[in-house]
């Protein structure tokens, strides 16, 4: 071990050493732990070798890096930081140029990979985006989904990714989608642990909050909007968009109807207002007549965030734009389309010489391109395998992260064959339930009544006498107890008797009824698992109690593999393939897979490298 060290030691390898070298370096003889994280990985990439049926598919190339040329120019990030939340909205208003917020770290891959692009792929590109983007309102590169898929799925700490992108960003406004009363979960969460939450990711570094109401329910965004004007940064409030207000029949969710929604957040304070159109409904001339509307009766800068799902959101976008529309949400070109954003790069190409002129620069903007574009490659195992436009988006009003995966949840429980029957039912289930706002969690809420529905064969005529004898699923319970809020025109009051069986709903806030979470309480039952967890530990455990649990057992098991490149991350090596490694020291370990072993007498196989040029063996459950 002594002898891997010197041989991986860079001034050995360099050829530099002196006759003090053993002595002037310590590190050589930290050996118990190096090679106890040298082999926790080695344990991980044994285990996709041998048990994943994906590993070793590909070797990928160095990705393309956008070229950088000067330091990062300040932008709208030290204007809040000198000057606060009023002065960049004011300056907002001023601008004659349309300003953009970048999705491609947050909602772009929610909604294209099953959210799954980690870390080191933002932060290897992060210094294009600061020269690039400079000029961007924002970049949205955290909350909705991507909070609990990186403890989950990518074992890594969503607020380490804050703290990374934030080193190599110094100049652009980081923008989060806050879930309400949700967080950024699927439940709703007692008040204070909204406003702890709120107050450590404003400490970490976001700036802007967009909160959203899963019922478009304004008391379910009340305390998030209260304590984001209390930390002194940007408060966006949300209004969801659903129906179509150019449909006279569709009655309910009219140009008044967001209009006075609209007026009451600017009242309760709201900085900037988001038309959030979860599912890429705006259609272009609609968007036209409410940001008219918007901009004639409230005086807050309006930002239209949408889904290019029907392919008619660029033109959504440029409509918009010529009704006024301070901010849009897009996507460099790589990452945007078809249930992600519109297309930064073709915005700013139809814009250019025009009133509304970006003033951002396509050339540079090609440079993230074709660096998203080699980083996508990582992950296309996780891509929908949706090829072009879809217009029945139209008819089933499916937000676009949940019309992604609503595929891979059918197929899961076998129904894979039934899927057509599921978006029927999803928008049966929303016309039983009085047409109501569908955005996490209320859409997953519907996706799982329709699956149930159509799992049970119930139909809106036999589901309140057949519904008796079932029990429904759990956020169907949830929704119709008042937990996730009031939606605006009630609850069907039959289907609520056989969904509850007897338990009485509630009218209020839940948050208020919650128990405050005894922080303190908390602490201790993670120190059980987790030595001296940290605040942000704590308020995550809090929102997540089994995922952190996971994720603190799978680090003690395996270390820090957000190191790992993604293509190792996802798939291991191929047979005779050598990675290099930097572990958290700076160390380099050099990775080189040698084969599969023999199956030992109790299920584990033995896996083949070369460690750092020695020859190690390391034995892995085979569950294959
Ligand atoms: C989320 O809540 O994650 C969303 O993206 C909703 O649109
Ligand atoms: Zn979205």
């Amino acid at each position: 071990a002594f002898i891997s060290n010197i041989l991986s030691n860079p001034t050995f390898r360099a050829g530099k050493c002196h006759t003090k070298f053993i002595d002037e370096t310590p590190e050589l003889f930290k050996i118990e732990d190096s090679q106890d994280r040298a082999t926790k990985m080695l344990k991980y990439i044994a285990n996709i070798v041998v048990n994943d049926p994906t590993a070793g598919r590909k070797l990928y190339e160095t990705p393309r890096f956008p070229k950088v040329t000067e330091q990062p120019r300040p932008g709208l990030k030290q204007m809040l930081d000198k000057e606060g939340p009023e002065a960049v909205q004011k300056w907002v208003l001023a601008q004659k140029k349309l300003l953009v917020c970048d999705t491609t770290m947050r909602d772009a891959h929610q909604s294209l990979l099953a959210t799954r692009v980690r870390t080191r792929d933002m932060v290897k590109g992060a210094e294009g985006m600061a020269d690039a983007l400079a000029d961007a309102f924002s970049l949205e590169m955290w909350g909705g989904a991507t909070f609990d898929v990186a403890y989950r799925f990518l074992h890594e700490d969503p607020w380490e990714r804050i703290d990374l992108l934030r080193e190599k960003i110094p100049n652009i406004l980081f923008q989060m989608l806050l879930r309400g009363a949700n967080a950024v979960g699927y439940t709703n969460y007692p008040d204070n642990l909204i406003r702890e939450f709120i107050r450590e990711a404003a400490k970490s570094g976001i700036d802007v909050f967009r909160i959203f109401d899963s019922l478009n329910w304004i008391p379910g965004m009340e305390i998030a909007i209260d304590e984001v004007l209390k930390c002194g940064k940007i408060a966006e409030a949300s209004i969801c968009y659903t129906g179509d207000i150019l449909d006279p029949s569709r009655d309910k969710y009219t140009v008044k109807y967001y209009v006075d929604m609209a007026k009451e957040l600017e009242k309760r304070g709201a900085h900037t207002l988001c038309i959030k159109d979860m599912s890429g409904l705006i259609k272009p001339y609609a968007a036209k007549k409410l940001v008219t509307a918007l901009k004639n009766e409230i005086g807050i800068p309006v930002h239209l965030h949408t889904h290019d799902t029907s392919g008619n959101q660029v033109a959504a976008l440029l409509m918009a734009a010529e009704a006024g529309v301070d901010i849009v949400d897009v996507a460099i070109s790589s990452m945007s389309s078809l249930t992600s954003q519109p297309s930064m790069n073709a915005v700013v190409a139809a814009l250019e010489r025009q009133e509304r002129d970006t003033g951002l620069d396509l050339q540079k903007l090609q440079g993230l391109t074709d660096y998203w574009s080699d980083i996508r490659e990582r992950y296309d195992v996780f891509e929908a395998g949706i090829k072009s436009p879809a217009t029945d988006i139209y008819r089933y009003e499916i937000p676009g992260g949940q019309y992604t995966n609503l595929k891979p949840q059918v197929e899961s429980l076998g129904l894979g064959h039934r899927f057509d029957e599921v978006k029927e039912k999803y928008k049966t289930v929303n016309d039983m339930l009085g047409d109501i706002v569908k955005v996490t969690p209320s859409s997953k809420m519907v996706g799982d009544l329709a699956i149930f529905m159509v799992q049970n064969d119930l139909t809106p005529e036999n589901i309140v006498s057949k519904g008796e004898n079932l029990t429904f699923p759990d956020s169907v319970v949830s929704y119709f107890k008042g937990m996730m809020g009031q939606p605006a025109w009630g609850f069907p009051e039959d289907l609520q008797r056989v969904v509850l069986k007897g338990v009485e709903p509630i009218r209020g806030r839940p948050g208020e009824l919650l128990p405050p979470v005894d922080f303190e309480a908390a602490r201790k039952t993670i120190e059980k698992f987790q030595h001296n967890p940290t605040w942000r530990d704590i308020l995550s455990w809090c929102l997540y109690p089994k995922v952190l649990e996971d994720y603190f057992k799978t680090y003690r098991e395996h270390g820090y593999i957000m190191r790992l490149g993604s293509h190792v991350y996802f798939h291991g090596l191929a047979v005779g393939e050598t990675n290099k490694v930097n572990i958290e020291d700076g160390k380099t370990l050099v990775i080189k897979y040698l084969g599969l072993g023999d199956l030992n007498p109790d299920g584990t196989r033995n896996v083949q490298f070369e460690l750092n040029g020695a020859r190690r063996e390391v034995a892995v459950p085979d569950n294959t």
